[in-house]
């Protein structure tokens, strides 16, 4: 018998009944979870469009939808052990150096509030990262004049390259904490860099060296296909 042809209290209770075996079956907990996701995902989206960043571009770069939380990626992990870590500064400098976990902590730290956006179409608005600026290890480094640009170097051989001008910004981080915590390891633990600005590859998890050139160094994405630059407002995402 078709609903319309019954009286509205019982296909009420017919939905109810609908209601109830699909929530103990779980399905509709999940329908809900992510009907709701979707929701305030759009709101989102929709707030951070009309909203402008300080320096005149839209918050919401083109073709992007902000989602809530930082997204798990993938990539071939490395070590999440603070005792573990190193971090080698290298390349074109006067005064190359290897710091480990106690001396990133005792340098100047940088809390900022940053927007990243994926290359996949995801943005995520406002998170706090915390850090030590690139531009900082540079100018202990001290960068010879030849330099152009910065290669970021990770676990398993991933590597990401950004200009010199650009690495330079003070909102670039050598970062090891994500909203107070510190990352998981998903996420790149214990540090990865953060480069807000160009598409989220350019910020490479697991990280473990910054390598300053002359010529520049195509990195993992970059030679399999993404744009040598990834500037998410210029939709710069293929090369
Ligand atoms: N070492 C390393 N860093 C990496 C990657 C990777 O595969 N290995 N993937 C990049 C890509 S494509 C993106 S979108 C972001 C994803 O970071 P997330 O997993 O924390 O969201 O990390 C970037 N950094
Ligand atoms: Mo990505």
């Amino acid at each position: 018998m078709s609903l319309l042809h019954r009286s509205p209290e019982a296909a009420r209770l017919d939905s109810r009944r609908e209601f109830i075996k699909k929530a103990a079956a779980g399905s509709l907990l999940v329908a809900l979870g992510g009907g709701l996701y979707r929701l305030a995902s759009d709101d989102l989206t929709r707030a951070a469009r009309a909203q402008k960043r300080r320096d005149g571009r839209p918050r919401l770069p083109p073709g992007q939808k902000v989602i809530e939380e930082l997204r798990p990626m993938g990539g071939e992990a490395g070590s999440a052990r603070t005792d573990d870590f190193r971090l080698k500064i290298h390349g074109e400098v006067e005064r190359p150096f290897t710091i480990d976990w106690k001396q990133l902590l005792a340098m100047p730290v940088t809390q900022q509030v940053a927007d990243v956006h994926c290359v996949t179409t995801w943005s995520l608005l406002g998170a706090t990262w915390t850090g030590v600026q690139l531009k900082y290890l540079a100018e202990r480094a001290g960068v010879k004049s030849g330099a152009r640009h910065v290669i970021f170097e990770a676990a398993h051989g991933y590597t990401a390259n950004v200009r010199l001008d650009e690495a330079l910004r003070p909102d670039v981080l050598v970062a090891y904490e994500l909203n107070n915590k510190p990352f998981p390891r998903r996420h790149g633990a214990p540090v990865r860099g953060l480069v807000p600005d160009l598409y989220f590859w350019k910020s490479a998890k697991w990280l473990t060296g910054i390598k300053f050139v002359q010529k520049d160094e195509p990195g993992f994405w970059e030679t399999r296909g993404y744009h040598n630059h990834a500037d998410p407002w210029r939709e710069e995402r293929y090369g």
